[in-house]
C-alpha cells in the first residue's frame, strides 16, 4: 500500500460541494480517504482573472500504481463534471497528484512530487494541516518548512 496526497480545487457552481462529491467518488473506487484537511477559500494563482477557489488536500491509501490512481483521478474529474478549459483556467473540479510515497516520477502526463507544489500556497496550506512532517523527495524539504520558505520569498 502507498500513501499519496491529493490536492483539490473547484472554482466554477458550487465549489465546497463538488471537492466533497470528489472524495466520496474516490472512497466508492476504493481508494481509502485517511485525513482531509479543512477547506480553504484561496485567491486565484496563474490566471488571476477567475473566480475565487476552494481547496483542498487528502491523504489516501491505495494498493494502485500512480498511473492507475491518475487514471481514476481522471475520471473522477468527468464524474464531478470537468469540462475542457485553457492551462490553469477556471474549472469544475481538479483533482492533482501531489507526492506518492517518496516517489519521485517525471514523465510527459504525469510528474510526482506536482512540479509546482512548492510555489503554490493553496497547495501547502492545506497540506500542511495534514501531513507537515512529510518530506519532499526532490527538495528533501518538510512540508511545512516550504511554507515556511513560500511566506518568506513573498
Ligand atoms: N489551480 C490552478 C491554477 N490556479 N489557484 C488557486 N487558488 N487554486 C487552485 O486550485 C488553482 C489555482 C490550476 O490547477
Ligand atoms: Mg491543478
Ligand atoms: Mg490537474
Amino acid at each position: 500500500m502507498a500513501i499519496a496526497y491529493i490536492g483539490i480545487g473547484s472554482n466554477l457552481g458550487n465549489r465546497q460541494e463538488n471537492c466533497l462529491r470528489a472524495i466520496e467518488i474516490l472512497e466508492k473506487r476504493g481508494i481509502t480517504v485517511k485525513k482531509k484537511s479543512s477547506i480553504y477559500e484561496t485567491e486565484p494563482w496563474g490566471v488571476k482573472d477567475q473566480p475565487r477557489f476552494i481547496n483542498m488536500a487528502i491523504e489516501v491509501e491505495t494498493g494502485l500504481e500512480p498511473k492507475e490512481l491518475l487514471r481514476i483521478l481522471k475520471e473522477v474529474e468527468r464524474e464531478v463534471g470537468r469540462e475542457e478549459s485553457f492551462k490553469w483556467g477556471p474549472r469544475i473540479i481538479d483533482l492533482d497528484i501531489l507526492l506518492f510515497d517518496a516517489l519521485i516520477l517525471r514523465e510527459d502526463n504525469l510528474e510526482i512530487p506536482h512540479p509546482l507544489m512548492h510555489e503554490r500556497d493553496f497547495v501547502l496550506r492545506p497540506l500542511c494541516e495534514i501531513a507537515p512532517e512529510r518530506i519532499h523527495p526532490i527538495l528533501k524539504v518538510r512540508v511545512c518548512d516550504l511554507m515556511q520558505e513560500l511566506r518568506y520569498r513573498h
